[in-house]
């Protein structure tokens, strides 16, 4: 855990569900070495393992809702203390609200660093449903099993988190890259923004 450091790149990688944050972040914590933290795959982890916190988020998630901020944002403060940062962090699923992205703000302001830039991949929401639908199939995960079920996960994006583009364009940090493509289309586009920051 080193986060003292003003020059790490610290990414947050945004988008609806199924814009492809997971997967492209999969590749990308290798290419630049940074740490990758997924609050969707921590509150899996903890699903799997039974914990408190895993009960707790199941509850929300099969559902296609958010889990309450006090929750996640505790969450991700463990996640980053515990880790070695590396070159710095990319964010996938967080922050999802505002009272999200404050605390992150606070928070790596604290540690003597802060976000570098939102990167969001935009995708059309059709698209979306049809990834998530064919994930579904194989995952296992109950908030991919049913139409209706990604439909409110979709909803809650408009509803919660689109609202953040505004909060990083303030900052002047948001890049809107095409999502619609191959994955490795995408991931070309992606360090081709990077590039320019790190
Ligand atoms: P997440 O785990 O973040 O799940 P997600 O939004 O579905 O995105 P994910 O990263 O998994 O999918 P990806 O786009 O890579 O969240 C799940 C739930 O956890 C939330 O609904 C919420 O309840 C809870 N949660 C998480 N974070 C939270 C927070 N901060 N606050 C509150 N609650 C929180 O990929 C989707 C599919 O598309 C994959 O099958 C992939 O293979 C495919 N795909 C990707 N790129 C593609 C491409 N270019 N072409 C075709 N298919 C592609």
């Amino acid at each position: 855990y080193k986060l003292k450091n003003s020059k790490m790149t610290n990414i947050v990688l945004f988008g609806p569900p199924g814009a492809g944050k997971g997967t492209q972040a999969a590749v990308l914590k290798d290419h630049y070495n940074l740490k990758h933290i997924s609050t969707g795959d921590v509150f899996r982890y903890n699903i799997k393992n039974e914990t408190e916190l895993g009960k707790l988020a199941k509850a929300y998630m099969d559902k296609g809702q958010l889990v309450p901020d006090s929750i996640t944002i505790d969450m991700l403060k463990a996640e980053v203390r515990q880790s070695n940062g590396g070159n710095g962090f990319i964010f996938d699923g967080f922050p999802r609200t505002v009272a999200q992205a404050e605390a992150l703000e606070e928070f790596l302001q604290e540690e003597g660093t802060q976000v570098s830039a939102m990167i969001a991949l935009e995708v059309d929401d059709e698209i979306l449903v049809e990834r998530l639908l064919e994930r579904g199939k194989t995952s296992g995960r109950p908030d991919d099993a049913n139409e209706l079920v990604i439909r409110k996960r979709i909803k809650v994006y408009y509803e919660e988190t689109a609202i953040l583009k505004q909060f990083y364009l303030k900052q002047d940090k948001y890049f809107g890259i095409n999502g619609v493509g191959s994955i490795q289309e995408i991931t070309a586009r992606l360090k081709e923004a990077i590039d320019q920051l790190v």
